[in-house]
């Protein structure tokens, strides 16, 4: 016997579960009795799309993103309800309830509705959108975006400036900006067991705030400016509508590639995906510099395709202050480099090229320290044949560390 589902059933059901997760209510059968009350009235008022066949998916969309049916008003960066009252809104939602800790990725990327969003605009001057494409031009999320896209996100930034001591992130509060460091010193404090503690720091670049927008969960640190500063903020619609969407594009290139590399086994399959959020693809030209050695590190790469050379300087005599670069090692598609530094924190330990055009996927330091501590003991045992080749190669027991002091 086959039983049918009836059209709408799994979308309607998944809308009522999320605001569920999300509300927690008390009496589930009184907040169920609401919802579906407010669902009726609305499409009876003709408050939810017009066409039938498309109401319980976009309804879907609106229950699940219910603060994206808010505006930012353009002058002064505050979030407003939307009164407008084309979309649906779902009953009994409040937006300052806690969310609980949801992971539903409930992003339908093939879903183009989100296209029809309002674009977030905030006008800026000429020296502003200067000062703003300095500061994103590393920022390894926008990497992939293309060229259209990136002209929406640099449109919706807007400036905000911070004093020592600002917390601009709350560990545990919902989400609603991504922040691209424009200038100041920025400190990452993580709770656990009542206990806070700085776990990594900011300065003068990078970006933070993209996990409670990307997987709709709670804040996972506090980040507090430790300087004055500047920072440009990315609404969380805007982002959710481009750089989530070109998220779920990057799982499907790189899910088959990411599947086959030996260092990330140790990792769940849903973890793997975490690290193609996070990760970005560089192409360089061959002959060009990747890494430098002696440099202070902030990435590490995974070779997409390519050889990359590694190289390490050694002076050609005791007096002779001439380095001639030697070279130790070549990583090609599947291999990874640049871990050295991160690990012990310490500079550049060697050099890397690109021997020919080579792409590669890279990661920032948060993300590697935040992603991949189950991958450390591969990383370490190979840190550990290093410094056996470093003693055959150099003919002394010098360790990577007095190399590179
Ligand atoms: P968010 O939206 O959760 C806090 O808001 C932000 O802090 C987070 O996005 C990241 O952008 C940023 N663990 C969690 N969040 C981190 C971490 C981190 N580093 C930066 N953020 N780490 C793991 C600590 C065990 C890495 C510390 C270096
Ligand atoms: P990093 O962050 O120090 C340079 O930046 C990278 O080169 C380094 O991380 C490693 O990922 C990579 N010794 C040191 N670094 C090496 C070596 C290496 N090979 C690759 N890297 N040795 C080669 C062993 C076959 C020993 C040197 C004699």
């Amino acid at each position: 016997m086959s039983i049918e589902i009836p059209e709408g059933l799994t979308e309607l059901l998944q809308s009522f579960t999320v605001e569920v997760l999300r509300n927690q209510p008390r009496d589930l059968l009184e907040f169920a009795l609401q919802y579906f009350t407010q669902l009726k009235e609305n499409e009876s008022n003709g408050a939810a799309i017009g066409n039938e066949q498309n109401s319980a998916t976009r309804s879907g969309k609106a229950v699940n993103f219910i603060e994206e049916a808010m505006q930012i008003d353009s002058e002064n960066g505050e979030e407003e309800e939307d009164d407008d009252d084309e979309e649906f809104v779902a009953p009994v939602i409040n937006r300052f309830i806690r969310r609980a800790s949801v992971c539903a990725e409930a992003f339908n990327p093939d879903e183009d509705e989100e296209d029809k969003e309002p674009r977030i605009t905030h006008p800026k001057t000429d020296e502003q959108r200067q000062r703003l494409q300095e500061a994103c031009k590393d920022i390894l999320l926008f990497k992939n975006l293309d060229p259209e896209q990136m002209s929406q996100v640099l449109d919706a930034m807007f400036e905000k400036t911070v004093e020592p001591g600002g917390h601009i992130i709350d560990q545990d509060d919902d989400g609603d900006n991504f922040y691209v460091i424009e200038r100041g010193t920025f400190d990452i404090l993580l709770r656990a067991d009542g206990t806070e503690r700085t776990v990594g720091s900011y300065d003068n670049r990078g970006s933070f705030g993209e996990l409670a927008l990307m997987y709709n969960t709670p804040r996972a640190a506090t980040i507090v400016a430790t300087s004055t500063g500047a920072l440009w903020c990315l609404d969380r619609l805007t982002f959710r509508r481009i750089i989530v969407k070109n998220n779920a594009k990057k799982r499907k290139m790189y899910e088959a590639f990411i599947e086959t590399l030996p260092l990330l086994t140790s990792l769940e399959p849903s973890e793997r995906m975490k690290v193609v959020d996070v990760l970005s693809s560089k192409v360089y030209n061959a002959g060009e510099q990747i890494i430098a050695q002696g440099d202070l590190a902030d990435c590490f790469y995974i070779v997409e395709s390519g050889k990359v050379r590694i190289t390490m300087k050694r002076s050609r005599t005791k007096k002779d202050p001439e380095d001639e670069e030697v070279d130790i090692a070549v990583c090609s598609r599947g291999q990874y480099f640049g871990e050295l530094a991160l690990v012990t924190n310490k500079p550049r330990a060697a050099s890397a090229y690109a021997v020919e055009n080579v792409k590669c996927l890279v990661m920032d330091v948060q993300a590697f320290e935040r992603l991949l501590g189950p991958c450390m003991d591969i990383m370490k045992r190979n840190i550990a044949n290093y410094e056996e080749q470093l003693v055959t190669l150099f003919g002394s027991n010098t360790d990577i560390e007095e190399q590179n002091a």
